[in-house]
């Protein structure tokens, strides 16, 4: 079984209800959300970063932000608008070392610190 808490999510050994899923994206709410929609849009490939992606794998992230604007739509948040976060590496702030996007709406989100 993989280390990895999104891999073990994805395969199913850690119950969890998919808000989206198609055969190379599945999407869930985030544990400790920070707005009123915090839905994380995961690649079922176990690629640890977004640094990891070359020009082999531009595909991903077309992926992920296809289905993020339609879990957008669904959940209401797209005519306000939503944020897109892809934390890569320590001092980016990402946690677990499965790529994945945040979508964040449902609020109006704070302007980025210079
Ligand atoms: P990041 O910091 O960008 O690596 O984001 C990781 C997110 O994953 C963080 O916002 C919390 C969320 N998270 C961590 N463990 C779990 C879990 O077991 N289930 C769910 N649904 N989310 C989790």
């Amino acid at each position: 079984m993989s280390e990895c808490l999104f891999c073990r999510i994805i395969a199913g050994s850690l119950p969890t209800e998919f808000v989206y899923e198609d055969e190379h994206v599945v999407a869930f709410r985030d544990i400790n959300p920070a707005a009123p929609v915090h839905i994380l849009v995961v690649p079922r490939a176990h690629i640890e970063t977004v640094a990891d992606l070359g020009g082999d794998s531009t595909g991903v992230m077309s992926r992920l932000t296809a289905a993020a604007n339609r879990i957008a739509r669904e959940s209401d948040v797209d005519a306000d608008g939503y944020r897109l976060i892809v934390n890569c590496g320590r001092d980016g702030g990402q946690t677990v070392f499965h790529l994945h996007m945040h979508l964040l709406g449902g609020r109006k989100m704070p302007e980025l610190a210079a």
